[in-house]
Protein backbone atom coordinates (compact mmCIF):
# COMPACT_ATOMS: atom_id res chain seq x y z
CA UNK A 1 0.00 0.00 0.00
CA UNK A 2 3.03 2.51 0.96
CA UNK A 3 4.78 1.04 -2.04
CA UNK A 4 2.13 1.98 -4.67
CA UNK A 5 1.57 5.82 -2.84
CA UNK A 6 4.86 6.45 -3.12
CA UNK A 7 4.95 5.50 -6.38
CA UNK A 8 1.82 7.61 -7.37
CA UNK A 9 3.06 10.50 -5.93
CA UNK A 10 6.32 9.76 -8.06
CA UNK A 11 4.33 9.88 -11.71
CA UNK A 12 2.52 12.86 -10.64
CA UNK A 13 5.42 14.97 -9.30
CA UNK A 14 7.31 13.33 -12.89
CA UNK A 15 4.35 14.71 -14.68
CA UNK A 16 4.07 17.89 -12.77
CA UNK A 17 7.46 18.80 -13.53
CA UNK A 18 7.66 18.07 -16.83
CA UNK A 19 4.00 19.33 -18.18
CA UNK A 20 4.82 22.67 -20.25
CA UNK A 21 3.31 25.68 -19.03
CA UNK A 22 0.44 25.76 -21.21
CA UNK A 23 -0.62 22.09 -19.47
CA UNK A 24 -1.94 24.55 -16.91
CA UNK A 25 -5.29 25.33 -19.41
CA UNK A 26 -7.06 28.49 -19.52
CA UNK A 27 -6.20 31.08 -17.31
CA UNK A 28 -9.89 31.12 -15.48
CA UNK A 29 -9.39 27.37 -14.40
CA UNK A 30 -6.29 28.37 -12.54
CA UNK A 31 -7.10 31.44 -10.04
CA UNK A 32 -9.76 31.63 -7.33
CA UNK A 33 -10.47 35.14 -8.34
CA UNK A 34 -12.88 36.72 -11.50
CA UNK A 35 -10.12 36.58 -13.93
CA UNK A 36 -11.66 39.32 -16.92
CA UNK A 37 -10.69 41.24 -19.99
CA UNK A 38 -11.98 44.09 -21.51
CA UNK A 39 -13.97 43.44 -24.63
CA UNK A 40 -15.11 45.37 -27.30
CA UNK A 41 -17.97 44.94 -29.26
CA UNK A 42 -16.70 45.29 -32.89
CA UNK A 43 -13.89 42.82 -32.32
CA UNK A 44 -16.10 40.60 -30.63
CA UNK A 45 -18.40 40.52 -33.53
CA UNK A 46 -15.60 40.64 -36.57
CA UNK A 47 -12.52 38.18 -35.49
CA UNK A 48 -13.54 34.89 -34.43
CA UNK A 49 -10.39 34.08 -32.83
CA UNK A 50 -10.26 36.74 -30.58
CA UNK A 51 -13.54 35.51 -29.69
CA UNK A 52 -12.38 32.11 -29.10
CA UNK A 53 -9.50 33.15 -26.24
CA UNK A 54 -11.84 35.41 -24.25
CA UNK A 55 -14.32 32.96 -24.17
CA UNK A 56 -11.62 30.10 -23.32
CA UNK A 57 -9.34 32.07 -20.87
CA UNK A 58 -12.23 34.38 -19.19
CA UNK A 59 -14.70 34.21 -16.96
CA UNK A 60 -15.46 37.83 -16.94
CA UNK A 61 -15.75 40.97 -19.43
CA UNK A 62 -15.87 44.78 -18.96
CA UNK A 63 -16.93 46.56 -21.93
CA UNK A 64 -13.91 48.86 -23.07
CA UNK A 65 -16.28 51.64 -24.01
CA UNK A 66 -19.90 50.89 -24.78
CA UNK A 67 -21.30 51.41 -21.46
CA UNK A 68 -19.65 54.64 -21.53
CA UNK A 69 -22.02 58.07 -21.13
CA UNK A 70 -20.75 59.65 -24.33
CA UNK A 71 -21.42 56.10 -26.34
CA UNK A 72 -25.04 55.33 -24.75
CA UNK A 73 -26.08 58.91 -25.12
CA UNK A 74 -23.85 61.02 -27.62
CA UNK A 75 -27.54 63.06 -28.15
CA UNK A 76 -29.62 63.90 -25.24
CA UNK A 77 -32.34 61.88 -25.26
CA UNK A 78 -31.44 59.11 -28.01
CA UNK A 79 -29.90 55.96 -26.45
CA UNK A 80 -27.66 53.64 -28.44
CA UNK A 81 -27.75 50.49 -26.38
CA UNK A 82 -26.20 48.40 -29.16
CA UNK A 83 -22.75 47.59 -28.02
CA UNK A 84 -23.53 47.03 -24.76
CA UNK A 85 -26.70 44.25 -25.44
CA UNK A 86 -24.05 42.83 -27.74
CA UNK A 87 -21.80 42.02 -24.92
CA UNK A 88 -24.50 41.66 -22.67
CA UNK A 89 -25.96 38.90 -24.95
CA UNK A 90 -22.17 37.24 -25.50
CA UNK A 91 -21.95 36.83 -21.66
CA UNK A 92 -24.73 35.50 -21.06
CA UNK A 93 -24.96 32.71 -24.06
CA UNK A 94 -21.21 32.01 -22.63
CA UNK A 95 -21.93 32.57 -18.94
CA UNK A 96 -19.17 34.92 -18.46
CA UNK A 97 -19.69 37.62 -15.65
CA UNK A 98 -20.11 41.34 -16.10
CA UNK A 99 -18.11 44.43 -15.03
CA UNK A 100 -20.42 47.66 -15.75
CA UNK A 101 -17.90 50.28 -17.19
CA UNK A 102 -18.46 52.83 -16.12
CA UNK A 103 -21.63 55.02 -15.10
CA UNK A 104 -20.13 58.55 -14.12
CA UNK A 105 -16.73 59.85 -15.56
CA UNK A 106 -15.60 62.96 -16.78
CA UNK A 107 -14.16 61.88 -20.12
CA UNK A 108 -16.14 60.42 -22.85
CA UNK A 109 -19.02 62.64 -21.79
CA UNK A 110 -21.51 63.74 -24.04
CA UNK A 111 -21.05 67.40 -25.13
CA UNK A 112 -24.73 68.07 -24.20
CA UNK A 113 -23.73 67.43 -20.62
CA UNK A 114 -20.72 69.54 -19.71
CA UNK A 115 -22.69 73.01 -20.50
CA UNK A 116 -25.92 72.11 -17.85
CA UNK A 117 -26.58 74.30 -14.85
CA UNK A 118 -26.33 72.31 -11.48
CA UNK A 119 -29.61 71.79 -10.95
CA UNK A 120 -30.29 70.26 -14.36
CA UNK A 121 -27.27 68.66 -13.90
CA UNK A 122 -27.78 66.88 -11.13
CA UNK A 123 -31.17 65.53 -12.43
CA UNK A 124 -29.63 64.25 -15.27
CA UNK A 125 -26.80 62.44 -13.63
CA UNK A 126 -30.01 61.08 -11.67
CA UNK A 127 -31.48 59.86 -14.58
CA UNK A 128 -28.31 58.33 -16.26
CA UNK A 129 -27.42 56.51 -13.60
CA UNK A 130 -31.43 55.29 -13.04
CA UNK A 131 -31.63 54.57 -16.79
CA UNK A 132 -28.07 52.36 -17.89
CA UNK A 133 -27.92 50.64 -14.04
CA UNK A 134 -31.65 49.82 -14.06
CA UNK A 135 -31.64 48.63 -18.13
CA UNK A 136 -29.06 46.03 -16.93
CA UNK A 137 -30.41 45.59 -13.38
CA UNK A 138 -29.41 41.89 -12.47
CA UNK A 139 -26.96 41.21 -14.96
CA UNK A 140 -23.75 43.24 -13.66
CA UNK A 141 -21.96 42.11 -10.99
CA UNK A 142 -20.38 45.05 -10.20
CA UNK A 143 -20.23 48.32 -11.72
CA UNK A 144 -17.07 51.06 -11.73
CA UNK A 145 -19.82 53.87 -10.54
CA UNK A 146 -17.00 56.46 -10.11
CA UNK A 147 -14.29 56.42 -12.21
CA UNK A 148 -11.00 58.65 -11.79
CA UNK A 149 -12.32 61.21 -9.19
CA UNK A 150 -8.82 62.39 -7.72
CA UNK A 151 -5.99 64.39 -8.97
CA UNK A 152 -2.42 62.69 -8.50
CA UNK A 153 -2.41 64.76 -5.18
CA UNK A 154 -5.29 63.13 -3.78
CA UNK A 155 -7.35 66.54 -4.11
CA UNK A 156 -10.50 66.00 -6.05
CA UNK A 157 -10.56 66.32 -9.78
CA UNK A 158 -12.05 69.41 -10.61
CA UNK A 159 -14.76 67.88 -13.11
CA UNK A 160 -18.11 68.93 -13.87
CA UNK A 161 -19.66 67.33 -11.48
CA UNK A 162 -17.41 68.09 -8.72
CA UNK A 163 -17.26 71.75 -9.33
CA UNK A 164 -21.03 72.32 -9.88
CA UNK A 165 -22.63 69.53 -7.65
CA UNK A 166 -19.90 69.47 -5.32
CA UNK A 167 -18.31 66.92 -2.82
CA UNK A 168 -21.50 64.78 -2.15
CA UNK A 169 -22.08 63.57 -5.93
CA UNK A 170 -20.11 60.38 -5.15
CA UNK A 171 -22.16 59.55 -2.69
CA UNK A 172 -25.29 60.82 -4.53
CA UNK A 173 -23.79 58.63 -7.61
CA UNK A 174 -23.88 55.66 -5.07
CA UNK A 175 -27.26 55.81 -3.48
CA UNK A 176 -29.13 56.42 -7.17
CA UNK A 177 -26.77 53.51 -8.37
CA UNK A 178 -27.90 50.76 -5.65
CA UNK A 179 -31.75 52.15 -5.84
CA UNK A 180 -31.74 51.02 -9.87
CA UNK A 181 -29.76 47.34 -9.32
CA UNK A 182 -29.45 46.59 -5.62
CA UNK A 183 -27.68 43.73 -6.05
CA UNK A 184 -24.32 45.02 -8.09
CA UNK A 185 -21.28 45.71 -6.50
CA UNK A 186 -20.24 49.24 -6.50
CA UNK A 187 -17.32 50.41 -6.73
CA UNK A 188 -15.09 53.26 -7.06
CA UNK A 189 -12.26 52.99 -9.60
CA UNK A 190 -9.36 54.83 -10.56
CA UNK A 191 -5.58 54.39 -11.98
CA UNK A 192 -1.89 55.33 -9.82
CA UNK A 193 -3.65 53.45 -6.89
CA UNK A 194 -2.16 50.48 -6.73
CA UNK A 195 0.39 51.63 -4.09
CA UNK A 196 0.91 53.48 -1.14
CA UNK A 197 0.82 57.17 -2.44
CA UNK A 198 -1.18 59.93 -1.86
CA UNK A 199 -4.15 59.66 -4.18
CA UNK A 200 -4.95 55.69 -2.58
CA UNK A 201 -4.68 57.57 0.39
CA UNK A 202 -7.64 59.82 -0.33
CA UNK A 203 -9.58 57.22 -1.97
CA UNK A 204 -9.19 55.16 1.08
CA UNK A 205 -10.60 58.13 3.21
CA UNK A 206 -13.62 58.98 1.03
CA UNK A 207 -14.31 54.92 1.03
CA UNK A 208 -14.16 55.40 5.08
CA UNK A 209 -16.06 58.02 5.52
CA UNK A 210 -18.46 56.68 2.86
CA UNK A 211 -19.04 53.69 4.46
CA UNK A 212 -19.06 55.59 7.95
CA UNK A 213 -21.90 57.30 6.33
CA UNK A 214 -23.70 54.09 4.84
CA UNK A 215 -23.60 55.10 1.85
CA UNK A 216 -23.86 51.86 -0.49
CA UNK A 217 -20.36 51.36 -1.81
CA UNK A 218 -18.91 47.59 -1.74
CA UNK A 219 -15.58 47.99 -3.47
CA UNK A 220 -12.41 49.72 -4.87
CA UNK A 221 -11.17 49.54 -8.31
CA UNK A 222 -7.47 49.54 -8.65
CA UNK A 223 -6.87 50.02 -12.71
CA UNK A 224 -2.89 49.37 -12.67
CA UNK A 225 -1.89 50.26 -16.16
CA UNK A 226 1.78 49.92 -15.63
CA UNK A 227 4.96 50.63 -17.38
CA UNK A 228 8.00 49.39 -17.46
CA UNK A 229 9.50 53.16 -18.23
CA UNK A 230 8.26 54.02 -14.29
CA UNK A 231 9.06 51.06 -12.08
CA UNK A 232 7.00 48.97 -9.93
CA UNK A 233 4.90 50.98 -7.08
CA UNK A 234 5.59 50.39 -3.60
CA UNK A 235 3.00 48.46 -1.30
CA UNK A 236 0.50 46.89 -3.55
CA UNK A 237 -0.15 44.55 -1.35
CA UNK A 238 0.08 46.49 1.76
CA UNK A 239 -2.73 48.91 0.02
CA UNK A 240 -5.47 45.98 -1.32
CA UNK A 241 -5.55 45.06 2.33
CA UNK A 242 -6.04 48.31 3.79
CA UNK A 243 -8.96 49.08 1.32
CA UNK A 244 -10.16 45.39 2.26
CA UNK A 245 -9.78 45.72 6.21
CA UNK A 246 -12.40 48.88 5.70
CA UNK A 247 -15.14 46.17 4.55
CA UNK A 248 -14.94 46.35 0.96
CA UNK A 249 -13.64 43.92 -1.71
CA UNK A 250 -10.86 45.07 -4.05
CA UNK A 251 -10.86 44.39 -7.74
CA UNK A 252 -7.69 44.78 -10.07
CA UNK A 253 -9.70 46.39 -13.05
CA UNK A 254 -7.39 47.82 -15.68
CA UNK A 255 -4.30 45.79 -15.71
CA UNK A 256 -1.67 46.31 -18.47
CA UNK A 257 2.12 46.79 -18.70
CA UNK A 258 3.39 49.09 -21.55
CA UNK A 259 6.62 48.39 -22.66
CA UNK A 260 9.06 51.04 -24.88
CA UNK A 261 9.37 49.71 -27.91
CA UNK A 262 11.57 47.79 -29.40
CA UNK A 263 9.99 44.54 -27.83
CA UNK A 264 12.66 42.02 -26.14
CA UNK A 265 13.21 38.91 -24.50
CA UNK A 266 14.00 41.03 -21.08
CA UNK A 267 11.15 43.50 -21.60
CA UNK A 268 8.99 40.60 -21.56
CA UNK A 269 10.32 38.76 -19.03
CA UNK A 270 10.06 42.37 -16.71
CA UNK A 271 6.42 42.58 -17.89
CA UNK A 272 5.76 38.98 -16.62
CA UNK A 273 7.30 40.33 -13.21
CA UNK A 274 4.99 43.37 -12.96
CA UNK A 275 1.86 41.54 -14.07
CA UNK A 276 3.03 38.54 -11.69
CA UNK A 277 3.84 41.35 -8.95
CA UNK A 278 0.32 42.07 -8.94
CA UNK A 279 -1.50 39.23 -9.52
CA UNK A 280 0.13 38.06 -6.14
CA UNK A 281 -0.58 40.68 -4.58
CA UNK A 282 -3.96 40.29 -5.19
CA UNK A 283 -4.36 36.50 -4.50
CA UNK A 284 -2.53 37.42 -1.11
CA UNK A 285 -5.52 39.12 0.33
CA UNK A 286 -9.15 37.46 0.73
CA UNK A 287 -10.91 40.08 -0.27
CA UNK A 288 -8.88 40.82 -3.61
CA UNK A 289 -11.71 39.34 -5.85
CA UNK A 290 -10.86 39.92 -9.47
CA UNK A 291 -8.27 40.88 -12.01
CA UNK A 292 -9.13 41.86 -15.00
CA UNK A 293 -6.69 43.00 -18.04
CA UNK A 294 -7.57 46.08 -20.01
CA UNK A 295 -7.66 44.09 -23.42
CA UNK A 296 -6.00 40.38 -23.94
CA UNK A 297 -3.96 41.03 -27.32
CA UNK A 298 -1.50 43.69 -28.41
CA UNK A 299 -3.48 43.75 -31.51
CA UNK A 300 -5.98 45.92 -29.72
CA UNK A 301 -4.91 48.19 -27.15
CA UNK A 302 -5.36 51.84 -26.40
CA UNK A 303 -1.24 52.14 -25.42
CA UNK A 304 -0.14 52.89 -28.56
CA UNK A 305 -2.55 55.47 -29.12
CA UNK A 306 -1.89 57.64 -26.01
CA UNK A 307 1.46 57.10 -25.71
CA UNK A 308 3.99 57.04 -28.72
CA UNK A 309 6.93 54.83 -28.47
CA UNK A 310 5.12 52.07 -25.64
CA UNK A 311 2.78 49.19 -26.34
CA UNK A 312 2.37 44.92 -26.30
CA UNK A 313 0.79 45.66 -22.54
CA UNK A 314 -1.07 42.44 -23.09
CA UNK A 315 -1.01 39.10 -22.33
CA UNK A 316 -1.02 38.05 -25.72
CA UNK A 317 0.74 39.00 -28.65
CA UNK A 318 -0.82 40.27 -31.69
CA UNK A 319 -1.28 36.91 -32.93
CA UNK A 320 -2.74 35.46 -29.59
CA UNK A 321 -0.01 33.69 -28.83
CA UNK A 322 0.33 33.64 -25.08
CA UNK A 323 3.41 35.85 -24.09
CA UNK A 324 5.74 35.59 -21.14
CA UNK A 325 3.48 37.11 -18.56
CA UNK A 326 0.68 34.91 -19.49
CA UNK A 327 2.56 31.91 -18.18
CA UNK A 328 3.62 34.01 -15.32
CA UNK A 329 0.06 33.73 -13.85
CA UNK A 330 -1.20 30.80 -15.30
CA UNK A 331 -0.04 28.44 -12.52
CA UNK A 332 -1.83 25.87 -10.95
CA UNK A 333 -2.62 27.96 -7.82
O1 LIG B 1 -7.42 55.17 -21.12
C1 LIG B 1 -7.39 53.85 -20.71
C2 LIG B 1 -8.49 53.55 -19.73
C3 LIG B 1 -8.28 54.32 -18.42
N1 LIG B 1 -9.30 54.00 -17.45
C4 LIG B 1 -10.68 54.14 -17.90
C5 LIG B 1 -10.90 53.42 -19.21
O2 LIG B 1 -12.21 53.63 -19.67
C6 LIG B 1 -9.89 53.85 -20.26
O3 LIG B 1 -10.21 53.14 -21.47
C7 LIG B 1 -9.95 53.79 -22.67
C8 LIG B 1 -10.29 52.85 -23.82
O4 LIG B 1 -9.46 51.74 -23.76
C9 LIG B 1 -10.08 53.58 -25.16
O5 LIG B 1 -10.56 52.76 -26.23
O6 LIG B 1 -10.71 54.96 -22.75
C10 LIG B 1 -10.39 55.71 -23.92
C11 LIG B 1 -11.10 57.05 -23.87
O7 LIG B 1 -10.57 57.86 -22.93
C12 LIG B 1 -10.79 54.91 -25.15
O8 LIG B 1 -10.38 55.61 -26.31
C13 LIG B 1 -11.40 56.00 -27.19
C14 LIG B 1 -10.78 56.97 -28.18
O9 LIG B 1 -10.31 58.10 -27.46
C15 LIG B 1 -11.80 57.40 -29.16
O10 LIG B 1 -11.19 58.20 -30.14
C16 LIG B 1 -12.46 56.18 -29.79
O11 LIG B 1 -13.52 56.57 -30.65
O12 LIG B 1 -11.96 54.91 -27.85
C17 LIG B 1 -13.01 55.26 -28.70
C18 LIG B 1 -13.67 53.99 -29.25
O13 LIG B 1 -12.76 53.19 -29.94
Amino acid sequence: MRTRLAAGTAVLLVLTLAAPASAAGPLKHNTTRWVGSAVAAQHLAAEADYRKVLTREFDSVTPENEMKWGTVEAVRGQYDWSGADAIVAYAGKTGKSIRGHTLLWHSQLPDWVGGLEAAELRGVVREHIAVEAGRFRGKIRAWDVVNEAFNEDGTRRQTVFQTKLGDGYIADAFRWAHAADPKAKLYINDYNVEGLNAKSDATYELVKSLRRQGVPIHGVGIQAHLSLMYGFPEGVRENIARFAALGVDVAITEADVRIPLPVTPEKLASQADYFGRVWDACHAVKRCVEFTTWGFTDRHSWVPDVFPGEGAACLFDENLRPKPAYHRLNRHR
